[in-house]
C-alpha cells in the first residue's frame, strides 16, 4: 500500500503530531470550476481549514501516485492541465498502473482519505441518483462509497440536477445517515432548502463528531453525510435555478451526454446560463463547508483525547 501514497510535508507533520486533518477532493478543481477560480478557491479553502485549527489535505493522483496534500504548483497543475482524468473508484487502479494523472471524485477521495487515516472530508456537493436513473442506471459511485468507506463528508447537500428523493432513498437503503447542520431540511446546493427532510438535525461540531464516532465505534462501516446549507446571502432563488437546471438537463439529453461526462457538463452549462452566479454560489458554499468541516475534525480529536 505505502508505495502508492505520497504525503505533502505539511500533512506528514500533521499526522506525526496527531493533528486534525481534513481531506479535500480535486474533481471540483479540474472538472467542477473554470480556471482561475478553481485554483484560487482551492487555496482559499485550504487556508480556511488552517484558520479553523485543522490541516488541509487536497487529494489527487499525479504521475500515478496518490498525493495526500498538494503543493501550490501541484494545485496549479490540476487547475490548468487538460490532461487530468476524472477519477472515481473504478479509475484508481488504471491511473496508478499507467502512471497517469487523476482528479479524485467524492468516492475516490474517500478511498484515499481512508487509506491515509483521514476521517473528515469537505466538498461542495455529493454525486447521487440522476433523474431518470430508472432508464439510464446513472447512479454516482459516491453513494456506494458512502455505504462502505469510513469517512464523514461535509457538503451542501446534493444538486437538483439529481433526483434528490431517490438519492435519499438510496442512502437510507445503504444505512448512511444524512444529518442536517442546524437544519431539518435537506439543502439542495444552490438553495438552503428542498422538498426533502434530512434524517437528523445536529446543532454543532460537537454533535456531529459524536454521531460520527458512535457510528464507527459500533462497527458500522460507511460514511456520514453532514449537510450544511449554503450561507443565506449566497443562495440562489429557487425558481430561477430550477428553470436553469431544467434547461441544462434537456440539453444534456439532446447532446446524448453519458457516463462521467454528465455532471461536469451540467455544472458548466448551469454556470453559463446563470452568467457565473452558480459559480459564486458554489465557491461560497465550499468555503462555508470548510469552516464547519475543520471544526468537526478538531472536535473528533478533542473527544478522542478526553477518552484517553
Ligand atoms: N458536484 C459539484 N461539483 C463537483 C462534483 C459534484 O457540485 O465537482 C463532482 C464530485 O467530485 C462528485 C462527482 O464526486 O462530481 C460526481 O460525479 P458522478 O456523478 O459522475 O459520479
Ligand atoms: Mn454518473
Amino acid at each position: 500500500m505505502k508505495q502508492y501514497l505520497t504525503y505533502s510535508e505539511e500533512v506528514k507533520q500533521a499526522k506525526a503530531a496527531g493533528m486534525p486533518i481534513v481531506a479535500l477532493e480535486s474533481t471540483i478543481i479540474s472538472h467542477g470550476m473554470p480556471y482561475p477560480h478553481n485554483v484560487k478557491t482551492a487555496n482559499e479553502v485550504e487556508e480556511i481549514i488552517r484558520n479553523n485549527g485543522a490541516v488541509p489535505a487536497t487529494i489527487a493522483i499525479i504521475d500515478g501516485k496518490i498525493k495526500i496534500g498538494l503543493s501550490e504548483d501541484e494545485l496549479e497543475f490540476l487547475a490548468v492541465s487538460k490532461d487530468i482524468e476524472k477519477a472515481s473508484r473504478r479509475d484508481l487502479p488504471y491511473l496508478l498502473a499507467t502512471e497517469k494523472h487523476g482528479a479524485t471524485t467524492v468516492a475516490a477521495t474517500m478511498i484515499c482519505a481512508q487509506l491515509s487515516g483521514i476521517e473528515v472530508f469537505v466538498t461542495g456537493g455529493l454525486g447521487g441518483v440522476h433523474r431518470e436513473a430508472e432508464k439510464t442506471m446513472d447512479i454516482s459511485a459516491d453513494l456506494q462509497e458512502l455505504a462502505k468507506t469510513n469517512v464523514a463528508i461535509v457538503c451542501a447537500g446534493a444538486k437538483s440536477i439529481l433526483d434528490l428523493g431517490l438519492t435519499m432513498e438510496y442512502l437510507e437503503t445503504q444505512g448512511v445517515p444524512v444529518a442536517g447542520y442546524q437544519t431539518e431540511i435537506l439543502p439542495a446546493f444552490y438553495t438552503r432548502t428542498s422538498p426533502y427532510k434530512v434524517n437528523f438535525k445536529i446543532n454543532s461540531p460537537e454533535e456531529a463528531a459524536k454521531l460520527i464516532r458512535v457510528k464507527w465505534d459500533l462497527g458500522l462501516a460507511g460514511g456520514v453525510v453532514i449537510a450544511n446549507p449554503i450561507p443565506e446571502g449566497a443562495a440562489l432563488e429557487e425558481q430561477y435555478i430550477k428553470q436553469i437546471i431544467e434547461t441544462a438537463l434537456i440539453e444534456a439529453n439532446e447532446k446524448r451526454i453519458k457516463g462521467k461526462e454528465v455532471t461536469p457538463f451540467l455544472l458548466k452549462r448551469v454556470k453559463e446560463l446563470t452568467e457565473g452566479k452558480s459559480l459564486e454560489a458554489n465557491i461560497a458554499l465550499v468555503k462555508n463547508n470548510a469552516e464547519i468541516g475543520a471544526q468537526i475534525a478538531v472536535e473528533l480529536k478533542t473527544q478522542d483525547i478526553k477518552l484517553l
